[in-house]
């Protein structure tokens, strides 16, 4: 990994101690528009159970965790086996890993039905992806406000997260900030969220 994943089309997010980096248009809409068909008419979304506030509650959308065997997430104190890699994400994992120079093992995918599903804040700092991951953020759907806060002081920002774009959080952008995709009283279609990671200890218990 570069130290900056400047990639191509790609601008950076002016925010003091996050890496960010946006490429709003990055999958041409005809391949943004096949990947959704495709993984909307997957069948094996569910409803991933989590803990809040002392007790174990649906999640608000729907989720799969994709990745290589052995590939295990543990996160909201609920361990994730991963599913394997469906065919319509093969291509974009390689493209992924060629521009960012990170070989992702691992996705996690989010369905947002309509404005009432969301994801709450929290940082994607679970010690299986390491002190300073990168994620690679694909959004396919409906256009949607990512919003992140300072976990000290400092300013929030947004940002509208539309069809085909490519958001990457790097370097120290988990350990210093929390994100959220709010819900959104706006009629909205529905979206599909997928996150590549890259799990380091990957289990040998298959
Ligand atoms: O749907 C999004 O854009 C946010 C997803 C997210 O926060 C996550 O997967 O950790």
């Amino acid at each position: 990994m570069p130290a900056s994943p400047a990639f191509p089309d790609s601008q950076r997010i002016d925010l003091p101690g996050a890496d960010l980096w946006f490429a709003p248009t990055w999958l041409a809409r005809g391949e943004a528009d096949a990947l959704l068909s495709a993984l909307l008419v997957d069948p094996g979304w569910e409803v991933h159970r989590i803990r809040m506030f002392g007790r174990t509650v649906d999640s608000p959308r729907l989720s799969r965790w994709i990745g290589d065997p052995g590939a295990v997430y543990t996160y909201s104190r609920t361990r994730f086996d991963p599913h394997p890699w469906p065919d319509a994400l093969a291509g974009l994992r390689l493209r992924l890993r060629e521009a960012l120079g990170v070989d992702f093992n691992s996705v996690l995918a989010n369905r947002y039905r309509d404005g009432r599903d969301r994801m709450g804040w929290h940082s994607d700092d679970e010690p299986e992806l390491g002190p300073r991951p990168v994620i690679a953020s694909i959004s396919l759907g409906a256009t949607r406000r990512f919003a992140l806060k300072p976990r000290g002081e400092g300013r929030r920002v947004a940002l509208d997260l539309p069809h085909g774009s490519l958001l990457v959080m790097a370097g120290a952008t988990q350990s210093s900030y929390r994100h959220a995709l709010p819900a959104t009283a706006r009629p909205v279609g529905e979206r599909v969220n997928l996150t590549f990671r890259r799990i380091l200890q990957v289990s040998a218990s298959r």
